[in-house]
């Protein structure tokens, strides 16, 4: 079949929305019909080429919601009009990885997701010429078709909005994943958000469903402030507005410092800050944020020695085809808000211009419908 996507070409261009092929499901395989999808700042990553991973040309885009229009053989889980969201991070719940339950991490289809191609090692796309197209993520959802395995799509219900829940795809997941799955926040607990965008505003929402009494949100940008407090921040502090050292600040302000700090900037330097104003014996530090090439985080020992811990979480800790069902019920029930975060509705059309927004620091959530 043919369908319209905006396909990154080549590391620093525009995306380029044209129409591609699109072969069908082959064993174990989805076809499905993408109706909105998030731009997050990792597709960004991708797209300007300082992601040295990233592969050209390939349809990025990996927040997603859809519709099943086809299964291929073997397909038993799902049936043709399904509401799905595809995942990044699978849940083949038979790999060594899916049977330990310390992690997320899904290995089954691992190697071939890195390298842009379906676990038979090729790509569903292709330009009208017959050149290949790499698949993103192993979900590809700047497509309005895109081919999925059937093990990283979770099926959600039906009367759910797609243009929000598309959402739950990435940013939402990840940051209230981080706090529930990944740290694991008991009632009372102080805490600290390093960055309040798309990922740090769930880490908020997360920390309010989990009861954390203070939760202090760390930004440069002082007009993230009032969303902050929208979602539950108890106290804004902006580092360029503090005389002195930040980690003193911050651990006065935490009363000796916080049970729980989390990046969601990606800055290494950033990372050093929250390790540092967590509390002494006990404090947990969760990188969330993904780091340029080739950076290192570094600490004195003794931070750790005296009892503070460094973590990392990938899709919040969570295992996609058990979890994002349940966090999207918790978005009709009214537990997690998502509406006020999708700040622009664009379509394919204007895909570049969502990156432009997520530049300006004017959006959280830019979503294209199809
Ligand atoms: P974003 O650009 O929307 O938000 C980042 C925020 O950090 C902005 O508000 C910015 O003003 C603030 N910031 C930047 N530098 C700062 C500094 N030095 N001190 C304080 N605040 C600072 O990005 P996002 O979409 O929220 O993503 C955040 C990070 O999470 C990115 O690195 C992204 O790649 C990563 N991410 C990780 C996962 C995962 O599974 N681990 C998933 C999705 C995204
Ligand atoms: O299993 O080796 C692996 C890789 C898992 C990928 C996890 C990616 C999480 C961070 C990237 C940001 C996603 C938007
Ligand atoms: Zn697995």
């Amino acid at each position: 079949m043919r369908t319209r996507a905006a396909v990154a070409m080549e590391a620093g261009k525009p995306l380029e929305v044209m129409e591609v092929n699109l072969e069908g499901p082959r064993a174990g395989e989805v076809l499905v019909e993408i109706k909105a999808t998030g731009l997050c700042h990792t597709d960004e990553f991708t797209r300007s080429g300082a992601d040295p991973e990233g592969l050209f040309p390939a349809i990025l885009g990996h927040e997603g919601a859809g519709v099943v229009v086809e299964i291929g053989p073997g397909v038993t889980s799902l049936e043709v009009g399904d509401h799905v969201i595809p995942l990044y991070t699978p849940e083949c719940r038979t790999c060594e990885y899916c049977l330990n339950p310390k992690t997320n991490l899904c290995q089954s289809i691992r190697v071939t997701q890195g390298q842009g191609l379906m676990p038979d090692g090729t790509s569903r796309f292709s330009m009208l010429d017959g050149t290949p197209i790499l698949h993103y993520m192993g979900c590809s959802t700047f497509a309005n078709h895109t081919v999925l395995p059937e093990i990283a799509l979770a099926k959600v219900r039906k009367d759910a909005p797609f243009d929000k829940i598309c959402y739950i795809g990435c940013g939402v997941t990840t940051g209230i994943g981080a706090v529930i799955n990944t740290a694991k926040v008991e009632i009372g607990s102080r805490a600290i958000v390093f960055g309040l965008g798309g990922i740090g505003l769930n880490v908020i929402q997360g920390l309010r469903l989990a009861g954390a009494d203070q939760i202090v949100g760390v930004d440069l940008n002082p007009d993230k402030a009032t969303m902050g407090k929208r979602f539950g921040m108890t106290d804004f502090v902006n580092p360029s507005e503090v005389s002195g050292d930040l980690v003193a600040h911050l651990v006065e302000l935490t009363g000796g410092g916080a049970d729980y700090t989390f990046d969601a900037t990606g800055n290494v330097g950033v990372m050093r800050t929250a390790l540092e104003a967590a509390h002494k014996g006990w404090g947990e530090s969760i990188i969330i944020g993904v780091a340029p090439a080739g950076a290192e985080i570094s600490t004195r020992p003794f931070q750790l020695v005296t009892g503070r811990s460094w973590r990392g979480t990938a899709f919040g800790g969570a295992r996609g085809r058990t979890d994002v069902p349940r966090i999207v019920d918790w978005y009709m029930d009214g537990k997690i808000e998502i509406d006020p975060m999708i700040t622009h509705t664009l379509t394919l059309d204007q895909i570049n211009h969502g990156f432009d927004l997520m530049h300006e620091g004017k959006s959280i959530r830019a979503v294209v419908e199809y």
